[in-house]
């Protein structure tokens, strides 16, 4: 079938089953094009709570997909179920419950990168958009931040508070080299350089700007004067950006940093996901509920 007369099927399921359409700023120039809504995980799991259709089609990877349906209670389906997350692999529901055991008193700050099971068992959930808000507002001086190594060093260089690292890490992230920023530098010598807290310490010192996915388009939008960025994230923000700002040009600081699972949600499967309503996210009534409560207590922090 050719990909007209996908989109068009596409248009006409979604309206028969009344379903929405989320996509995640890293997925394929094609699935960002027919999305209801894009935007970073906070952005879409915000969306996934307050629309009203039956239907979510979640497309960005299954922590993702689980977290709209802790907060929607709607029909959620990730039209590639294998869609992972090696950062979120790296941190199980048994390593939390020892880190609880090793440090009775500590809060638990959880990155929205981990499975329902770990988000049961920590405090608090947080985003690359406010990781540094959360922890500032949880009242304990000492906070443990789970799984990802270098945006809790991020959030150590922002905060007054003590923070306890786990070693987790995103394999796409770490493919981004200073050596690759600062040869391209050499050749766009007046782009900014914007870089994903994800990347690795030496990145994220060259930066003119580190922040989030919705946190870069912020920091493009209030740079109307700049014409050229450097990106450092996963390569498919550069669309979204482009698309946002079609007079300006974004360089992704490296091909290399290309997420394969953010790319497993092609057109014929939303298509396929349309027609059948699978693969669906189900998480189990017990893990929801206590999930839900960390997630929650990021939305009451960020109220605060
Ligand atoms: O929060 C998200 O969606 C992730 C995982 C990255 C970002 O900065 O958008």
């Amino acid at each position: 079938m050719n990909e007209r007369k996908i989109i068009e099927d596409i248009k006409k399921l979604k309206r028969e089953k009344d379903a929405v359409i989320l996509v995640h700023n890293y997925q394929l120039p094609e699935v960002q094009d027919i999305a209801d809504f894009i935007g970073d995980s906070l952005d879409l799991s915000t969306k996934a709570k307050l629309v009203e259709n039956k239907v979510i089609i979640f497309c960005g990877v299954h922590f993702m997909a689980e977290t709209a349906y802790i907060l929607s209670n709607k029909t959620v389906i990730l039209p590639d179920i294998s869609c992972g997350c090696p950062l979120a692999d790296m941190i199980t529901k048994k390593d939390v419950v020892e880190l609880k055991r090793k440090y009775p008193d500590v809060p638990i700050v959880g990155y929205i990168n981990t499975s329902a099971e770990v988000k049961s068992e920590i405090d608090y959930c947080c985003t690359s958009a406010n990781a540094v808000e959360v922890v500032n507002k949880i009242p304990q001086q000492t906070v443990i931040f789970v799984p990802d190594k270098y945006l809790g060093s991020f959030v150590k260089k922002n905060t007054k508070k003590d923070i306890i690292l786990w070693a987790g890490y995103c394999p796409t992230h770490l493919k981004i080299l200073k050596e690759d920023i600062l040869e391209l530098k050499q050749k766009y010598p007046y782009a900014k350089v914007v870089v994903h807290p994800e990347c690795n310490l030496e990145v994220q010192q060259i930066a003119d700007k580190v922040a989030g996915t919705s946190g870069m388009i912020k920091y493009v939008q209030q740079n109307e004067d700049v014409e050229y960025f450097i990106v450092a994230t996963e390569i498919g923000m550069c669309y979204r950006l482009k698309k946002l700002f079609p007079h300006k040009e974004f360089i992704p600081a490296s091909k290399l940093a290309l997420c394969p699972n953010m790319k497993k949600n092609t057109l014929e499967k939303i298509l396929f996901s349309l027609e059948t309503l699978q693969p669906q996210i189900v998480v189990e009534e017990e893990i929801k509920i206590k999930a839900l409560k960390s997630i929650e207590n990021m939305y009451k922090l960020m109220e605060k």
